[in-house]
Parts: C-alpha cells; sequence; structure tokens
C-alpha cells in the first residue's frame, strides 16, 4: 500500500495564497448607499444613520440578508451622498480607495477613525474572511463581549465559539458566549465596530504583529460589519444598541436578591430555606431549582417523589414572597411515551446529521435530542411547553442552561449536524453561537404568551449572541470561588455592559468549590452592585447561603442585602435608561473617561459606574487598604459609607475592611433610595429617600417607576419625574411628574450629605422643620405631582 502514495505531491503543501478583492470595476447607487463590483468580489456601503454604516463584501454575489442580532436590516433612508473620492453622511466621511479597494473612516474634523489596513485589506484564504485594518499608535480596544483578560484587549486575540467551560482558567477563551463588538479609542477619537458574523469567528487586537495593523474574521460567511461613528462612548453604544435591540424592563422582583443552589433537593428543602430567609428576617425575592426538580432531568415534567406538589409549593412560596425560577435545559431525553420527545420527533423538529437522522448527544437525562431553535415553528413548539409544567403553576422565572449547545464533559458536537429548512439550512459552524440565543428567545416569547401576553418573564441564559438583551440576562457561567475570579467576573460583566447587555451577573460566590468566609463576605457585598444579584454554587460544595457562615457574617449580610433593597428605586432607574438607550448599567471606566489612560491599567480595569453616580472599586478579600483610581479632575467623590470627601483625577489608598466595600458617590449626585424591604411585593414605608451630595456643580436624575411586572409602561402606564439639584441657586427641584402610573412613594424625604449646616429651608415657598439623622439634616413632605421646590 505504501507505493501507492510514494512520489505523490497530492499531500504536499498546498499552494493556495490568499486571494484579495480587488479594485473597484464599477459603482452604483442602491437603496440606502453603494454597491462596488469589483475585480474579486462585490461590496455595499449603506447607512442606518448618519453615524451608522454598514460594509458588507462578499466574494459571491451577495445572497439573501439575514441576521440574528438586527431584526430590521432595512436601511430606511438616504444618509448617504457620494462627494468626489468619498461617501459623506452629516457626521462622516467614508474615504474609498479603487485600485485596490480600501475603505476607512473619518470625522467631519477629518480625525482618522478606522480604515482598511492598506496592504491587506479584506483578504480570502480559501472561505475564510478577514478585514486587516489599521491600528493607530497607543489604540484600545474594549468590549468584545464576554471575553476574560484584561480590560483593555490590546494584544489579545480572541476566538468565538460559545463553549460550556466549567471552572474556567482566568485566560480561558472562549467562553460561553460570543458578541462580536468593540470599541476602539486613539487619539482622542472613538468608534465602534460590530462584525455580525456567527460562525467561529476569530479576532486579534495587535497582538504577534508589529503594532501596526489589528483584524478580524471568519472561516465562512461574508466580511459584514457595522461601523459606528458617533464622537462618543456612549453614543456609540446607543447606536450600537438601536441596531441588534435594548433590554424590556425587567420585572422588578428579578431585581432583588435571588437565591440559588444545585440543588436543593426537595420540596422540604426550598421551603425551608425560603423561610429561614422570613425568620432570620434577611431581604431575598427570589429560589432557585436546578435539574433535580425535573423527573430524570426530562424538560417540561417534575419529579414527583421529590417535588410532588408544583403549585401548592409555588403558591406557598409566593406567600412568603417568593418567586423561583426553573432551571430548563436544551436537550430532549430520547425516551418512548415522554411527551416532548415522541412530538419533537413526530415534527421532525430536532437538529439532524445530514441524510435526516436526528443528532444524539449525552446530557444530564442520557442520550438526548436537540430542537432546532433556528426555526420559528420549533421556538412557538418550545415556547407553548412550558405552560401546563410552568407557568399554569405560577412560575414567572426560567433559566436556560446548557445551550451552547453543551453534551456532558464538554465534549465537542460535530459541526456536519445540520439546523433550518429551505433555503436557511445550515449546519452547526453557522449557528452553534446563535443557538443559545435562540433558545432564550424561544422561552421569553413562549413564556410570555403562555402567561398571557402581558407579565414580564425573567430569563437568564448562559449562552449568548449580540442582541440577547432584547430576550435574556446573562450570566457567567461556572466560576470559581477565588478572588481573582470574583475580580474577573467584573471585568466580563462590564465589557457585556459595554457589548449591550446590561442584565448580568455572575455566580456569587463562585460556582466551584467552597468560597472561604472572607471571599464570601467580600462576593456578597460586591454582588449589591452587580445587576443581577443571585448566589449559586455546585452540588456538593458547602451551602453558601446568607447565614451559613456564623452569626457575625449573617448580620453583615443582612445589612448588604439590605443596601441592595434601600437602592432599589435608583437601580430600577437605571434598567429604564438601558431600556431607553442602551447605557448599561455597570459601566466600566472608558465609557465616561475615554481618554483617561489610567482607567484602561489593570491595576484599575475592574472599577465602575454602577447607573449615573455610584463609583464602585472592587477589592479582594485579602485587601484591607486598596488602591482605587477616582476618575474625572475636578470632580469630588464621597465615600458612600462615610461621607469622607476625596478629589477625583488622582488614586488613593482607602481602607476596605471586609465590612466596608470601596464605593463612592459624586458630589451633585441624586440617589433616589427605599426604606428596607423583605421583598419587592413588600410595601415599605411609603417614603421616597433622596440622598443629596454637596457638589459645587449639580446634576440632575431621571427618575422611573412602573408597576414592576406588566407590560403597560409600553402604553405610558409609568412614573417619570426629573429631580434636578442646583447648588449655585441652592435649589433641588422634583419637575412635574409625568404620572401615567401612580407612585408607590406618598412622602419625600430629601437628606443632605456633606452639607455643614441647613437652614430656612422652604418647600414650594412655605418655611419647613429640618431634622437631623446620624448627623445627616433632611426634610419631608408630603409627595405631589407638581413640582416641588426645595429651596434654602
Ligand atoms: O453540567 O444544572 O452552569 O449553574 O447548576 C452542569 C447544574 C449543569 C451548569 C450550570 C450550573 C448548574 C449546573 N449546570
Amino acid at each position: 500500500m505504501a507505493a501507492l502514495w510514494a512520489g505523490t505531491s497530492v499531500y504536499a503543501q498546498s499552494t493556495r495564497l490568499s486571494e484579495q478583492a480587488g479594485n473597484v470595476v464599477q459603482t452604483h447607487a442602491i437603496p440606502g448607499g453603494y454597491a462596488f463590483q469589483l475585480d474579486n468580489g462585490y461590496a455595499t456601503i449603506t447607512a442606518y444613520s448618519p453615524t451608522i454604516i454598514r460594509v458588507r463584501v462578499t466574494k459571491e454575489t451577495p445572497k439573501t440578508d439575514f441576521s440574528y442580532a438586527i431584526d430590521d436590516l432595512t436601511p430606511h433612508r438616504s444618509w448617504i451622498k457620494a462627494e468626489n473620492d468619498a461617501l459623506t453622511t452629516d457626521s462622516l466621511t467614508i474615504k474609498i480607495t479603487k485600485t485596490p479597494f480600501r475603505v476607512s473612516f473619518q470625522d467631519k474634523k477629518g480625525n482618522f477613525l478606522s480604515g482598511d489596513d492598506p496592504a491587506l485589506g479584506i483578504s480570502w484564504e480559501g472561505p475564510q474572511v478577514t478585514s486587516y485594518r489599521q491600528m493607530a499608535p497607543g489604540e484600545k480596544f474594549i468590549g468584545w463581549g464576554e471575553k476574560t483578560g484584561p480590560l483593555d484587549r490590546r494584544g489579545q486575540s480572541f476566538v468565538n465559539w460559545n463553549t460550556d467551560a466549567y471552572g474556567y482558567a482566568e485566560d480561558k477563551d472562549p467562553i460561553y458566549g460570543s458578541i462580536p463588538f468593540f470599541i476602539g479609542v486613539h487619539d482622542k477619537v472613538c468608534y465602534g465596530i460590530f462584525f455580525d458574523n456567527t460562525r467561529k469567528v476569530f479576532a486579534n487586537f495587535g497582538g504577534g504583529v508589529d503594532d501596526d495593523r489589528y483584524y478580524f474574521g471568519a472561516p465562512d460567511g461574508d466580511m459584514n460589519y457595522y461601523f459606528f461613528g458617533a464622537s462618543t462612548v456612549p453614543g456609540i453604544i446607543a447606536d450600537y444598541t438601536s441596531l441588534t435591540g435594548r433590554t424590556p424592563m425587567p420585572p422588578l422582583w428579578s431585581l432583588g436578591y435571588q437565591q440559588c443552589r444545585w440543588g436543593y433537593m426537595t420540596e422540604q428543602e426550598l421551603l425551608q430555606t425560603a423561610k429561614t430567609f422570613r425568620i432570620k428576617q434577611i431581604p431575598a425575592d427570589v429560589i432557585y431549582l436546578d435539574i433535580q426538580y425535573m423527573d430524570h432531568y426530562k424538560v417540561f415534567t417534575w419529579n414527583q417523589e421529590r417535588f410532588p406538589h408544583p403549585k401548592e409549593m409555588i403558591d406557598s412560596l409566593k406567600n412568603m414572597g417568593f418567586d423561583v425560577v426553573t432551571i430548563i435545559d436544551p436537550g430532549v431525553k430520547i425516551e418512548t411515551g415522554y411527551k416532548a420527545y415522541e412530538e419533537g420527533t413526530a415534527k421532525g423538529f430536532f437538529a439532524r446529521y445530514p441524510g435526516g437522522k436526528p443528532y444524539i448527544g449525552t446530557v444530564w437525562p442520557g442520550r438526548c435530542n436537540f430542537p432546532d431553535f433556528t426555526r420559528a415553528e420549533v421556538r412557538a413548539w418550545w415556547g407553548d411547553n412550558f405552560k401546563a409544567s410552568h407557568t399554569d403553576n405560577g412560575i414567572r422565572g426560567f433559566w436556560n442552561d446548557m445551550n451552547e449547545p453543551a453534551v456532558l464533559g464538554g465534549k465537542e458536537i460535530p459541526t456536519v449536524v445540520e439546523f433550518g429548512t429551505g433555503n436557511n439550512r445550515t449546519t452547526l459552524a453557522a449557528v452553534k453561537n446563535v443557538f443559545g440565543m435562540q433558545m432564550a428567545r424561544a422561552t421569553f416569547e413562549g413564556t410570555k404568551k403562555d402567561m398571557g401576553g402581558n407579565e414580564r418573564p425573567f430569563n437568564l441564559t448562559r449562552a449568548s449572541y449580540a442582541g440577547i438583551q432584547k430576550y435574556s440576562a446573562v450570566w457567567t457561567g461556572d466560576n470559581r470561588p477565588e478572588d481573582e475570579h470574583m475580580l474577573l467576573g467584573y471585568r466580563l460583566l462590564n465589557s457585556m455592559g459595554l457589548s449591550g447587555v446590561p442584565f448580568v451577573g455572575m455566580d456569587i460566590a463562585g460556582f466551584s468549590g467552597d468560597a472561604s468566609p472572607d471571599l464570601f463576605v467580600r462576593w456578597m457585598s460586591l454582588g449589591v452592585y452587580a445587576p443581577l444579584y443571585r448566589n449559586h454554587t455546585a452540588i456538593n460544595n458547602r451551602y453558601h447561603e446568607p447565614w451559613e457562615y456564623g452569626e457575625a457574617t449573617t448580620e453583615i449580610m443582612r445589612h448588604v442585602i439590605g443596601q441592595r433593597y434601600a437602592l432599589l428605586p435608583y437601580l430600577y432607574s437605571a434598567f429604564y435608561q438601558a431600556h431607553k438607550t442602551g447605557m448599561p448599567v455597570n459601566r466600566m471606566l472608558p465609557i465616561h473617561y475615554t481618554y483617561d489612560s489610567a482607567v484602561y491599567t489593570d491595576k484599575y480595569g475592574t472599577e465602575f459606574e454602577f447607573g449615573d453616580n455610584l463609583l464602585v472599586c472592587p477589592v479582594d478579600s485579602k485587601t484591607m487598604i486598596a488602591d482605587v483610581y477616582l476618575p474625572g479632575k475636578g470632580t469630588t467623590w464621597y465615600r458612600f459609607s462615610t461621607d469622607e470627601a476625596y478629589p477625583g483625577g488622582d488614586s488613593q489608598f482607602v481602607g476596605s475592611p471586609l465590612t466596608d466595600l470601596p464605593v463612592f458617590v459624586r458630589a451633585g449626585a441624586i440617589i433616589p433610595e427605599q426604606a428596607v424591604i423583605q421583598d419587592t411585593k413588600e410595601a415599605g414605608d411609603g417614603i421616597l429617600y433622596l440622598h443629596v451630595w454637596q457638589g459645587a456643580t449639580g446634576s440632575s436624575f431621571d427618575y422611573y417607576e412602573d408597576d414592576g411586572h406588566t407590560y403597560d409602561y409600553e402604553q405610558g402606564k409609568s412614573y417619570r419625574r426629573q429631580i434636578r439639584y442646583d447648588p449655585g441657586a441652592r435649589r433641588i427641584v422634583l419637575g412635574k411628574a409625568d404620572a401615567g402610573y401612580p407612585t408607590r412613594f406618598s412622602k419625600v424625604r430629601v437628606v443632605l450629605h456633606g452639607a455643614t449646616g441647613w437652614d430656612n429651608v422652604q418647600i414650594n415657598g412655605k418655611t419647613t422643620r429640618i431634622s437631623q439623622d446620624q448627623k445627616l439634616y433632611f426634610v419631608e413632605f408630603n409627595n405631589s405631582n407638581d413640582p416641588i421646590t426645595i429651596q434654602w
């Protein structure tokens, strides 16, 4: 046999070299922009606004246009004009070089923003397509979704391939999610790029090259990117989320404290755990059921022995103020007579091998088939299934796990496995990165419908792709109970936020093992400042409930979780901002301090703003005096816990005992709070506490409230009011309320921080009594929807 191969050169080195698109042969106008015929391909440049430009380059004639991330791909207006050798919009100049075809972007002042690498441009190696781009000196990169490593992506490379990454190392890539969106920052300019390709996308932000280029690409599919040329990072995020969508308002209860564990084994254990929160007076809203609640891990079933009375159990929990969130896995157990399996098989709804046999993989239930969530009819079927087993029992929260999709042991699934029908028929290679998002979409849309269409489901997913924020919150999977992982977790959340996903969280205090008492306290304190405040750990680990670390720690937990509940009016308003503008809840410092190089350093790279006015400095559990960076020259920061003032634009050593995480509030800020309640359904004392920190410059706060659980806010049933603090005029004004929904707060108490004295305060012209509580001055008055002026 050996002779057969001898002397042949077939298996010698391939002679295939890279190819480029070549020169422009012809140009013509198309709806929304221009098309270019190239020697070796086709390009279109279209605009979705003066600051959003799409560049699509294909080797073959472009195929049908489709995106999982963007619902509406039609450019509805003509923003682009052709002028000389450039295309222009009101905000951007898009320079086109014709020999060979190269595209580069400038702002209206003529500043270079980003452009093709002159030598390499867009290149193909077989079907693999890459955009090689110029890298500016000192250019920094932020975002790219759920990626480990430092905040500044410069010098790092990544692969997008949604992966079950149990106990992932701090520098592991890929992990669970893929969001091919980043922002580049250089020379006082910034821009964003979204590479909308769902395959095994790669990016190299200047690693392994001589500081002159960076690149991203995919093994197949189109070079198809959106360039964002808004002049600020918040503007770029607003534009990116105008395309890929924004979060609906989450249910208010899902912003409370969430207690999870794999697993609460029985009805008694679940009820007892919930009861313990109430007995110990530790606020909480949510308790979880992991895979043990199912019959042999079969989706849409209940284990009759462990959880024999789902409806009664959920009712009892509701009476205690708890919502239950149940896990749901994509794998459907192969078992004759099992409804989901029989139906899915009869309808041909499972992913299959070429030739039609369903793909089989092993997950918790044993051998399973996997629904083809890329198909609308499969998503609808999946969604309908929740009614009998879940929503009719009163469940409003759903936890989508293993949807990378994963099979046991983190094994790879063959990429030949097929999805879709007709023209949409494709393989796992093209849809692995959107499988989880489409499962989350099926779950969200289905459960919303099952609950009658006007109740907000809470949906949580592990795998994600760009645009996931429309359907789900995201958690960062199976992390480790280690200081470094806790800090990494905040970088992950901050990067997800920048990449359009505001509702994010991580397993507090580590999934893969036991948290030390110190780490537990620190992580739970930090969790107050995560959009999703959820404690979770794996089966066989020590219990992580707030009272499991002794009396002293329990007391601290009562206090920190209480702090979260106090902040809910502030947090809910921040979510409304995310819903309206895409601005994340936790904001990495480059969002507002874009050109301050300190915020890109590893030392300060985990810090973030939480909403408009708080600065959170994550500190590990061993550091009791922390080096923190307070951004913004001229800004004064007050320590949230003590009102001690610090100047901005500098680093500081501050005390960071386990009982006092370094959190700061901007001078001039307004933070609305409420009295601590045990769960979000509790009425509270009816007082809105407006905390105001004395400052040289004032601020305004967009306050938001609604019923917290329906979609009536889409019909204007919400309570909105602008609150302004004007230190020069010695005045706080609560603007006229846009009161489509009544506020929960019949009284307002204004608490002044950082003031030496407060005398002669008038509310709407009437002198009012000033009181003092723990050294702080306050005035209290009846709320009303008409403007209220507090003058002193
Ligand atoms: O193979 O359902 O990330 O949160 O507790 C492990 C059991 C499956 C992985 C999830 C984790 C969950 C666990 N799951």
